[in-house]
């Protein structure tokens, strides 16, 4: 297994992006000196050619596959060919030339959406392709999936080291902060940010408020990836163990109602009106909380509590430090 060195390049694909910033940062705070990016306009990652001549050229060491379409509920349902499509090229072109030019290890980003809607609580690698998927976020979820074989294929028929990480919804700086296309976090910031300063009565959040969701601070994903691109192929035997696919759970081990999410966001961002819940937008999936028992088990714990989490996410929101479309 291709051991990580200080001067090994690390080409971070999706570096603008919440995930692909984190890593970034977290590289370049660890030492690493040789990361490689490349700005969209300079390779567009759905073009197979493009994606080749950029591999030939740079000779990446190490992948770190962050780039994808992503997006809130609203977005997934209303854009699923996307979804599906732009996810399947950008995945297929960067993990097949990866392999083919040599690239020993590389970390693919999925989602929690992978797993059933109806999967246990908390939900275990284990519950993969277990039952029918939640419909809001199907087509992104199955692109996913296929990412995640593609990576067990490759380490199977040609002894590739790829992995895959399954973050739960993920927050911080350079997030999408649009209102129809965003996860909720970043939404509830900006709605409620925007609310105080015109001094209105009241926000309008969607759905019952009821779903539970779990939330990891996106510097706590990066440094979850790297943490195990430096372990000694021993202590990932299972990972790369034919027998199971290559994933691993990425979360806090624990979930909020959207509810209470959004008083804590009201706290942090002063606003002090009223919450008004428009049920005539989709709940999506009732609960999603991640088994992260792997993740511990490989002595790997999350480290930003979510109060404090969502205070930096504000700061970042204010400053400016957000995605732009
Ligand atoms: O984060 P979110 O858009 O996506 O929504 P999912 C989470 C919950 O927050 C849903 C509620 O129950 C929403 O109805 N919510 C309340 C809001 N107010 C708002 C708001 O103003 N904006 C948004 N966006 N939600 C996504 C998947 O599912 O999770 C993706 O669609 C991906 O594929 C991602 O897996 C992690 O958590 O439901």
């Amino acid at each position: 297994m291709y051991a990580l060195e200080r001067a090994s390049r690390i080409y971070v694909a999706g570096h603008t992006g919440l995930v692909g910033s984190a890593m970034l940062r977290k590289l370049s705070q660890a030492g690493f000196s040789r990361t490689l990016t490349a700005a969209r306009s300079e390779l567009d990652l759905t073009d197979r050619n493009s994606v080749k001549a950029w591999f030939a050229a740079h000779r990446p060491h190490v992948v770190v596959l962050c780039a994808a379409r992503v997006g809130g509920i609203l977005a997934n349902a209303s854009a699923p060919v996307e979804f599906l499509l732009d996810n399947l090229h950008i995945q297929n072109n960067v993990i097949h030339t990866a392999h083919e030019t040599g690239v020993e290890q590389l970390v693919f980003l999925g989602s929690s959406c992978i797993y059933p809607r109806e999967a246990n609580q908390p939900i275990g690698e284990d519950s993969l392709l277990t039952a029918p998927l939640e419909p809001t976020n199907r087509p992104y979820a199955i692109a996913k999936i296929a990412g995640i074989e593609l990576c067990w294929a490759l380490n199977r028929q040609h002894q590739r080291r790829y992995f895959a990480l399954m973050p739960t919804n993920l927050y911080g700086p350079e997030d999408n902060f649009d209102l129809f296309s965003s996860h909720v976090l970043p939404a509830l910031i900006r709605k409620m940010h925007e609310a105080r300063e015109r001094a209105d009565a009241s926000v309008t959040l969607w759905g019952t408020g009821e779903p539970k969701r779990e939330f990891l601070y996106s510097d706590d994903l990066a440094d979850a990836a790297l943490y195990l691109l430096e372990r000694p192929a021993a202590r990932l035997a299972h990972l790369f163990c034919e027998a199971h696919p290559p994933l691993l759970n990425v979360g806090t081990g624990q979930d909020i109602r959207i509810r209470e999410l959004a008083d804590k966001v009201a706290r942090t961002v002063g606003f002090e009106g009223a919450l008004q819940w428009d049920t005539g937008k989709p709940d999506g999936t009732a609960r999603k909380l991640l088994d992260v028992s792997r993740m511990s088990a490989l002595g790997w714990q999350a480290k930003t509590p979510l109060d404090q989490g969502i205070a930096l996410a504000y700061e970042a929101f204010l400053a400016g430090r957000v995605r732009r479309l």
